[in-house]
């Protein structure tokens, strides 16, 4: 009989299936980690962000030599701003806005350097990178079609920040179905405080929306061979 592994994790241990589970790196972009970009002009300390760096690298790298299914995703919005809604595009300061000039290209546009995922995360041949307009990767996205038609069950969520896009997109998926479990070390928010009860609504109240793991649990279980 064909055991299982286990991924350690709060507030139990899930099974894990590499075959069914996807790991979704979310907005690791130049404009939330980089100077000049959104989450500067947005007032924020991006360098809070940079500790998610490491660890999304080992997870990345453990999920592609265990054949684990690997998702990017990006906000941003289309150059004439059509799919970005007036009541987003208002936030922030007048001339730092979504769609204003900057250092990096127009602030949270597609196709600017800004929008790209930053080259230590890059994107290899063969794993998709989702473009959002919103905070959840679900929303207005071919996600959900991209899981369900590789048979994806879990989905093993890193990227910033916590508290928003990564929140978001693990609320939308845990309505959806989907075991989603929070990689803690892999996310990052702009306020550790944030991060840190972020973490802890996921997995209260017996994992009321998804479960908390870390990098080295993940790498771990994916180095070791199924229980048999
Ligand atoms: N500002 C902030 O914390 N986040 C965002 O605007 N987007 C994401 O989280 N990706």
């Amino acid at each position: 009989m064909i055991l299982p592994r286990l991924l350690p994790a709060e507030p139990e241990p899930l099974p894990l299936d590499p075959a069914r589970a996807a790991l979704l790196l979310i907005d690791m972009q130049r404009d939330f980690l980089e100077a000049g970009g959104f989450g500067e002009a947005l007032g924020n300390d991006v360098t809070r962000l940079h500790a998610a760096i490491g660890p999304c690298q080992a997870v990345l790298a453990a999920a592609r030599a265990a054949g684990v299914m690997v998702i990017h995703t990006r906000e941003g919005h289309r150059p004439d701003l059509s799919d970005a809604p007036p009541a987003k595009l208002a936030r922030g300061a007048p001339g730092r806005r979504i769609g204003d000039p900057g250092p990096m290209g127009r602030i949270l546009i597609q196709g600017e350097p800004g929008h790209d995922i930053i080259p230590a995360l890059a994107p290899i041949a063969g794993e998709p990178v989702v473009d959002k307009p919103g905070k959840g990767a679900f929303h207005a996205t071919g996600l959900e079609a991209m899981l369900r038609n590789r048979g994806i069950e879990t989905l093993l969520v890193g990227g910033v920040t916590t508290e928003v896009c990564v929140h978001t997109t693990i609320r939308e998926g845990n309505d959806r179905g989907f075991r989603c479990v929070a990689l803690a070390d892999c996310c990052a928010s702009y306020f550790p405080e944030f991060h840190a009860l972020g973490l802890a609504m996921i997995k209260a109240q017996g994992g009321i929306f998804g479960w908390v793991s870390d990098s080295v649990a993940l790498t771990a279980a994916l180095a070791t061979p199924a229980a048999a």
